[in-house]
Formats: structure tokens, sequence, C-alpha cells
């Protein structure tokens, strides 16, 4: 058990200085190396790095990047709202920010991309048995939710997609704040040093490192903070969930 700790302690701690590389603001981010380093030798403070609310996704190289990334489910939305922001290269795409937060925003890609702004090389991992590794880039949500300031109440973010799995049934994840503020989760507007491409959720998605495949929604129209998700789709906080899927998807 000790060895295993160490193990992870080290992957943790390699795993924060390539974010430092990687990313723009850690230092400010209660995350950063620094809280890390006053952990050491404190055993309560390394316990809670090693819980599963602060743990790191382990990161890659550019040698491991998988060659091709696989899309799954949908891979091109039909619904007319997509297929108009299609039309014009996304250049009318908004990400709708709304629900439990103090100044709801409309914001556009480049919008985003003036906030906190890191790229990540980690791996999915789909519960049909198929793993890829890419290269992302993305604004922080933490970045995104401290724009619009959350209300105290809040305690999910769901993500609502514009495909629809069946008529007026449509995609739709959520993760809780403590997920959300991970320095790991991404809402990412490119794969591969390229834009996001359509089968893989253009023109932003959600990328979290610690989790499952199904998770990692893509097409996202709007990001609503919520206290409870028991009024959305069946109430289970996401479309596989309402399915029967687990909705902590920890890999
Ligand atoms: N909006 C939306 N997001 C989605 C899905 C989907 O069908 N629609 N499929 C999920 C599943 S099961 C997986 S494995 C990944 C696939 O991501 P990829 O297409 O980039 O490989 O997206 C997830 N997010
Ligand atoms: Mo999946």
């Amino acid at each position: 058990m000790t060895d295993r700790r160490s193990f992870v302690r080290m992957a943790i701690v390699g795993a924060a200085g390539i974010l430092v590389a990687a990313c723009d603001r850690i230092s400010q981010s209660a995350w950063g190396p620094n809280v890390l380093g006053k952990a050491e030798g404190l055993n309560r403070r390394v316990q809670a790095l090693l819980s599963p609310s602060s743990s790191m996704a382990r990161e890659y190289g550019e040698a491991d990047i998988s060659p091709v990334f696989h899309p799954n489910g949908t891979t091109m939305p039909g619904t007319p709202a997509y297929q108009a922001l299609l039309a014009n290269g996304f250049r009318d795409y908004r990400l709708q920010v709304d629900g439990l937060v103090r100044r709801p925003a409309r914001l556009s890609i480049d919008e985003l991309q003036r906030l906190d702004v890191c790229t990540q090389i980690t791996r999915h991992d789909c519960v049909e048995g198929w793993s890829a590794i890419g290269k992302w880039r993305g604004t922080r949500l933490s970045a995104v939710l401290d724009h619009v300031g959350v209300d105290p109440r809040a305690r999910f973010v769901v993500f609502h997609c514009f495909d629809e799995m069946e008529q007026d049934t449509p995609y739709y994840e959520s993760i809780d704040l403590t997920e959300a503020r991970h320095p790991q989760t991404l809402l990412a507007f490119a794969l591969n040093d390229k834009p996001l491409p359509v089968p893989n959720g253009a023109p932003l998605r959600l990328r979290i490192g610690r989790q499952l495949g199904y998770k990692q929604a893509k097409y996202l129209a709007r990001i609503e903070l919520v206290s409870s998700f028991e009024d959305i789709g069946d109430g289970q906080g996401g479309y596989w969930e309402d399915q029967g899927y687990e909705w902590y998807a920890g890999i």
C-alpha cells in the first residue's frame, strides 16, 4: 500500500509538472505545485491529494498520440440548429451558460480562447472496449465558471448537446462542481492541433481526464448550473445514465 501511494504521488507530481509546462495559469490555481509542495510529508494533505476528488489523470507525450481518434456515438448531429451553425463554419456559435450563475453568458469560441486555455495529452476509454490518446486544447471549465460566477446553491454542471439520440431526446451529461473545477477538465475546441472535427464533437466538447468516454459530451450547446438534475431527462444525470449506466464513471 505504501509503495502504491508513493507511486501514485509521484504520478501526481509528475502530471502537475506537465501541466505547468502546458498551461498558462496553473500557478494561480489552488491545484498548482505549491499546494503539492506543502503537502509533502503531511499525511492528511497527502491523503486528500490521493482521494478521487483531486488525483490527476495520466498525461502522455506527443509520440503516444493515436494516429486516428476513432469517433463514436453521434458523428453528425442532424438537428436544424446544428446544421445551420455547421453551414456557416460555426461563426455564429455561442456556448450558452446559465442556470444558477450570477452573470449568464453566451460565449464565442474566440471569447473562450481568451480565458484560461490549456493543452493536454490524455487517454479516452470507451466502455465498448477501445481507447485512444489525443492532444486536446481547450478552456478550463473552472475559468468559465469564474467568468459567470457560480451561485452557492449550484451543485452540478449539466452539459446539453445538439444531437438527439431519439426524437426530442438530446444527449446530455453532468458532473459535480469538484470535477468541473479540476484542472484537467476542459471545454475542448481542438484535437491534435486542428479545430475539433465534426465527428469528434465540433465546435466544442467536454474533456474530463478521469472518467469514461460517455461522460465526454460532444456538440455542446449549453451549460447549465443546477442544484439537482432530477428534472432533466429521466433524472439520472445523463443520456446513458438514464439507460442504466453509472453516473460516476471513474476509470
Ligand atoms: N453529444 C454526444 N456526446 C457524446 C456521445 C454522443 O453520442 N453524443 N458519445 C459518447 C461516447 S459513448 C464516447 S466513447 C465519446 C466518443 O468520442 P469520440 O467520438 O471523439 O471518439 O463521446 C461521448 N460523447
Ligand atoms: Mo463510449
